[in-house]
This record gives C-alpha cells, structure tokens and sequence, in this order.
C-alpha cells in the first residue's frame, strides 16, 4: 500500500539529524514506493549531505523525495501560493505517517491538520540511537497527545524487539564486492588523490574536538607500522593543524611526521563516506549515522560518542560496549574498552593503542562477525512500514 509520509527534521547542530532523516526518506520511496515529504529548516545542512540540491528553492525533489522548506513557526505547503488559506483551514494537508525525528517539535499549525483529517496520521517520534537495556521496552509504547491525538515511540536498537538501524536493502552485498575488489577500492581512493603505500594502515578519522587527538597522533607517529590518515573536511581540522604546526591544511598536500600521513579530503557526499569507510583499516566515527556505517563497514572502529551533560552519554557508550564486547575475549574486550574510554574521556592514548595491536586480528575478526550478526535485525524502514501496517 502506498501511503504518504511526512518526515520533520530539525538540524539542531552538526550532520546527524539530517543525515539519518534523508536517509530513511530515501529508503522508504526507493525500497517500499511510499510517497515521502522530508521538512527541514536548515537547507544549507541538508545541501551538504545532498549536493545537487540548493539553499533557493523551498520546495524541490531529490531522488524522489519532495524536500521542503520549513520555517519554524509558518508551514505552506507551497510558499508560492502567497494567498493565506481560509479561517480555520491549516495551510498543509497532513500525510498518513508524521515523522518527528529526535523530537523535534511539529507546528501547531501542521498539528491542527492532523487533527482535521477524517482518518488519523500514525504519529510516530524516530528517537535516538542508544543500545540500553530499557530501549526495547520503549519501543512502540503510545502516548496521548492533546487534541486527542497519540503519538508512537520509535527506538532504533541493536537487539531484538527494538526498531533496527537503518540499512540499505543490498549495503552488505555491495560493501561485501567492494571489499572484495582491490581494483574498485584503488579506483575510489585514486579518484581522491588517495594513494597508500602497500604497508601502510589507512585510518579514517570523522570526531569531535578531542583532548586526546594529540596523544593518538603521537602514538601513530611513533608506530612501527605506517599510517595514512584520511580526514574528511570537519571540527576536527583545526586541532590537527595545530599538531602539525601549520596554518592550513590543504587537500592537496600530505602532511607526514614518523610513521604517520595525513591526508584532508573534502566532505564527501554519503555513498562516498560509506566507500571511505570500506576502504579503511579503522574508521573514527562519531554521532549516530556514522557510528552505524561504521558497523556496516565490518572494520574496527573508534567512537566518539556525542558529548551530553553531566556525562549522560557515558552511560550511553558503556551500553554498547556491554554488547559490542560479549563474543570478545576478556584481553581484547579490556583492550576496546580501554581505548573507548581513553577517547572519550581525554585521557592519554599510548597505553591503551598498544595494548589494542596485540589484538587486532581478533577486533577485525569481531567486526565482521558483529556486522553479520547486526545485519539479520530488521531495518528501521522495514520496521517502521511494518509498525503503519499493523496499526491500521
Ligand atoms: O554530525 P554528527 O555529529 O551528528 C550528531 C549525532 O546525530 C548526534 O546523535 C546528534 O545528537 C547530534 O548530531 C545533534 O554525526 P553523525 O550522526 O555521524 O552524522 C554525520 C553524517 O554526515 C552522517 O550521515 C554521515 C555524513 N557524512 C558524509 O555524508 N560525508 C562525510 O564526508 C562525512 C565525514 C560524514
């Protein structure tokens, strides 16, 4: 059955919004041929993780997505239709499923529509990504609005009974021949002005300011093996520069200090991170969406966790980890957990990365066996499809 779908995003700071909210308008038409609206109000975000859209036009279709404008405060359906609607009538038809993502808070005036429709919307909130014990729990359970109205819970997880991860229909299948392709990895990183040496140990780096970077980038310089650092465009650049002791990075330029290259490479468009991603040997991620790429990349990886008050993520990082670590021995697991923590906290890197390379055909191993595992969960777009389905 074909529905509409409206999905509002929010950019509150940084990718993460925008990126999982594309992403899954993206799915739900090209897998499930549903009808999907995307809201966003900060299209400058939205042009960078899509850069064949524009920051102009408040109405435009990309990849089968009907992407429009939304300033908060005023909903038109169509901006260019500037005679105002009659009393009492909401300038929107509501769809039958309304997104919001990370709570993100609907317009009143997109409220009313919902509750002038003859059949209700589904109204669901797309939560954040957490792997705690309570998300399953949570996962679905409805609460009463005003107006009459319910609104649904969605909780993405790692386990069983939550909403899944989102991940394309055939992402594995394509990492899988990738990687499986020296040529199409040579041909991507070329294509980048990337071209590693044999030996060397290609890392991605995608974080926050980190206290840490400095003692990390130590330990790579003084590493036997050497490694090639790839840095996508980010708030990461300028510490960077500063342990480099230059003004500027450049893309064009590599900077090398002992064993250790450092490449810039520009923000790449989102199938193009998932190809940089394949090709490294380690992948630093932060946030949630490339957190989750990372996994389906099926190589180890580092997270930096996005930082909450009162170091409520903390909580949020030792919940994956409890996961994440269950089919690691305890060295390699007190390893991982070591050089987590040390990232995340801005502690000092040297221990932990040495004690992490005693380990690290056992970490590769475990991220691979991790991504098959994850991959036999539901998708969130399956999920969220299936949850309209039922409730009708
Ligand atoms: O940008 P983020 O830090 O977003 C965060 C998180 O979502 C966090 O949970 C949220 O609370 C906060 O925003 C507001 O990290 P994240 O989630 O990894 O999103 C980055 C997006 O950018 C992701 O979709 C991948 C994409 N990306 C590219 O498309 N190209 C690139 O070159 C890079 C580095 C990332």
């Amino acid at each position: 059955m074909r529905a509409s779908w409206d999905i509002f995003c929010s950019v509150i700071d940084n990718f993460g919004d925008i990126g999982v909210s594309w992403r899954l308008a993206r799915q739900l038409v090209v897998e499930h041929d549903q009808s999907v609206r995307l809201w966003v109000d900060d299209l400058e975000s939205f042009c960078r993780l899509c850069p064949e859209a524009n920051n102009r036009d408040a109405q435009q279709t990309h990849q089968g997505v009907l992407v429009q404008h939304w300033v908060h405060g005023s909903l038109q359906e169509n901006p260019a239709q500037q005679s105002p609607s009659p009393q009492g009538t909401p300038p929107v038809t509501a769809a039958d499923v309304v997104i919001e993502a990370f709570g993100c808070q609907l317009p009143d005036d997109y409220i009313e529509a919902m509750v002038q429709r003859a059949r209700p919307s589904l109204w669901l909130n797309l939560e954040y990504l957490s792997a705690e014990d309570w998300v399953a729990a949570c996962h679905g359970l409805p609460s009463l609005q005003s107006r009459g109205l319910q609104k649904y819970f969605f909780f993405p997880g790692f386990t069983q009974g939550t909403g899944g991860l989102l991940r394309e229909a055939r992402l594995i299948e394509q990492r899988r021949r990738f990687q499986q392709s020296p040529a199409a990895r040579q041909h991507f990183l070329n294509a980048l002005g990337v071209f590693p040496q044999d030996n060397s140990r290609l890392v991605s780096l995608f974080s926050y300011e980190n206290k840490s970077l400095f003692s990390w980038l130590d330990t790579l310089e003084a590493g036997i093996q050497p490694t090639h650092l790839l840095v996508p465009q980010g708030r990461i650049v300028a510490e960077l520069q500063e342990w480099l002791g230059i003004k500027q990075l450049s893309k064009k330029d590599l900077h090398q200090r002992g064993a250790l290259k450092v490449q810039l490479l520009p923000f790449l468009s989102q199938p193009d991170y998932d190809r940089l991603l394949w090709s490294c040997d380690l992948n630093v991620v932060r946030g949630e969406d490339s957190f989750v790429r990372a996994q389906w990349a099926a190589k180890p990886l580092l997270w930096h966790i996005y930082p909450q008050q009162d170091d409520a993520h903390l909580e949020k990082l030792d919940a994956f980890l409890k996961l994440y670590c269950q089919n690691l021995s305890p060295a390699a697991g007190s390893a991982l957990r070591a050089q987590w923590h040390a990232w995340n906290s801005g502690q000092n890197m040297a221990q932990s990365e040495q004690e992490l390379q005693q380990v690290w055909p056992e970490l590769e191993a475990h991220s691979d066996a991790w991504c098959t595992q994850l991959s036999t969960q539901i998708n969130i777009s399956t999920a969220l499809v299936q949850f309209f389905r039922k409730w009708l």
